[in-house]
């Protein structure tokens, strides 16, 4: 009898689904995976249901006469372990961001004179309610929150990106690359006190207020289902910090990161080249208590960060305030530097982990950008911010297309660079 694999990566069932299973169902014996929940958020949207209702649900498949899981979006592993005769998948692939998976799947298959059964995708109302119910779904305060905690255990490295805006956060959330036969995309996002300040043209100094940057919080959570971090900067006076630890929380905002900075907060990629001051350690570990006393989720997390390496405070502060926060609470731990080169955080993940092998480090390599994510989680780094890279990258390219249709009295020499309106209009989900 020959063998016939199928791949699911979903939480409910469909009819594009059935549609695949009773055509598999003609060529044999048909083995189902199961994608793991580690695998499914490198390729598609985070799962609604724990791993083990996801395997009883295709267990639950009349039609199916073997349930394997698949621990990789690669389907490689699998194949050479299975040997099927056949794959079978949606034809929606073959132009899509698994297209190289794809291809993988073919030159595999080849290997035993295997073959890929593609069948037309459905796209109907039906399929496209389900995917719109399940992202709604994420998008509650009460999936997004957790999800933070949810993803250091999943992920080797949490990576972050910063967001300051509706169109931003679709950015962080739809981007998705392949690489080396696998996918990948972010999981989580940054709203940066700089970006915001920067994106309504004010200095990174507490101007923007709270009601402020919980309006930006709005519009990123309005179109996106990823775990938010906020740049909490200091976190203000006690009494006001209590009230914003609630609002967060039930906005549904995963973390909030505070630093140990006190006064009028500067930019610390400024260093000492300006007048910053260190809070005491007695008062921030308060702060932390009185933050944590006021949080009522198990799910959110209040990160400290500690600036005695931007401040030029030494090594022994720094790791001496790590500890100390810990103790009065703190969920993780944010160490910043603005060297060029990664050796001083470094130096101190290696410290910090000897004695605590379990709080969550957090790093923006924004000075120390050679450094890669494998190598930083090697250190015992669990989060990745990249906190300001599309601010930055946005500004020169709108100054520039600014310039150009004033030098030339027109748009037409700016146009090459620019999305097309068709693209443009096209960007945005409607809401059916
Ligand atoms: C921010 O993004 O606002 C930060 C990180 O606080 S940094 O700008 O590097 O201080
Ligand atoms: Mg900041």
């Amino acid at each position: 009898m020959k063998k016939i694999y199928a791949c699911f990566s979903s939480d409910v069932l469909h009819e594009g689904h059935y549609n695949i299973i009773r055509e598999a169902k003609k060529y044999g014996h048909l083995i189902i995976g199961v994608l793991t929940d580690e695998a499914m958020i490198r390729f598609d949207r985070y799962p609604t249901i724990p791993f083990e209702k996801r395997y009883q649900l295709y267990q639950n498949i009349a039609e199916a006469d073997e349930i394997v899981i698949q621990d990789s979006v690669s389907y490689e592993k699998i194949l050479r372990k299975l040997k099927p005769d056949y794959v079978i998948h949606g034809d929606n692939w073959q132009h899509n961001e698994q297209s190289g998976i794809r291809e993988n799947v073919i030159a595999t298959l080849r290997e035993w004179n295997g073959e890929l059964l593609e069948v037309p995708y459905t796209v109907n109302e039906e399929v496209r309610k389900i995917d719109r119910v399940m992202r709604e779904k994420l998008a509650m305060p009460e999936f997004r929150r957790k999800r933070l905690k949810e993803l250091l255990r999943l992920r080797p490295i949490v990576k972050a990106l910063e967001v300051h805006s509706g169109l931003t956060a679709l950015i962080a959330e739809k981007t998705i690359v392949q690489d080396h036969e696998e996918l990948d995309q972010y999981d989580a996002m940054w709203i940066s006190s700089l970006c915001d300040s920067t994106a309504k043209g004010k200095p990174d100094i507490e101007l923007v207020d709270m009601s402020s940057r919980l309006r930006t919080i709005d519009d990123v959570m309005d179109v996106s289902t990823k775990p938010i971090i906020l740049d909490g900067d200091t976190g203000g006076l006690v009494e006001h910090f209590v009230y914003n630890v609630r609002t967060l929380e039930r906005m549904g905002v995963s973390a909030v990161i505070i630093e140990d900075k006190t006064g009028l907060k500067k930019n610390s990629l400024f260093g000492n080249e300006v007048v910053q001051t260190q809070d005491s350690i007695e008062n921030f570990c308060a702060k932390i208590q009185a933050g944590k006393r006021a949080q009522r989720s198990e799910d959110f997390m209040i990160i400290a960060r500690i600036e005695s390496l931007i401040l030029e405070k030494g090594m022994e502060d720094a790791l001496t305030r790590a500890h100390a926060y810990v103790s009065a609470g703190a969920d993780g731990i944010m160490i910043h530097s603005r060297k060029k080169d990664p050796e001083e955080i470094f130096a101190f993940c290696d410290a910090f982990r000897k004695q605590n092998e379990t709080t969550p480090i957090v790093v923006v390599p924004t000075s120390f950008n050679s450094v890669k994510e494998e190598e930083l989680a090697q250190h015992g780094i669990n989060i990745v911010i990249y906190a300001n890279q599309l601010t930055r990258s946005a500004f020169p390219a709108m100054q520039k297309t600014a310039v150009s249709i004033l030098k030339h009295h027109r748009a037409k020499e700016a146009d090459h660079a620019l999305m097309s309106i068709k693209d443009i209009i096209t960007l945005i989900d409607e809401i059916e």
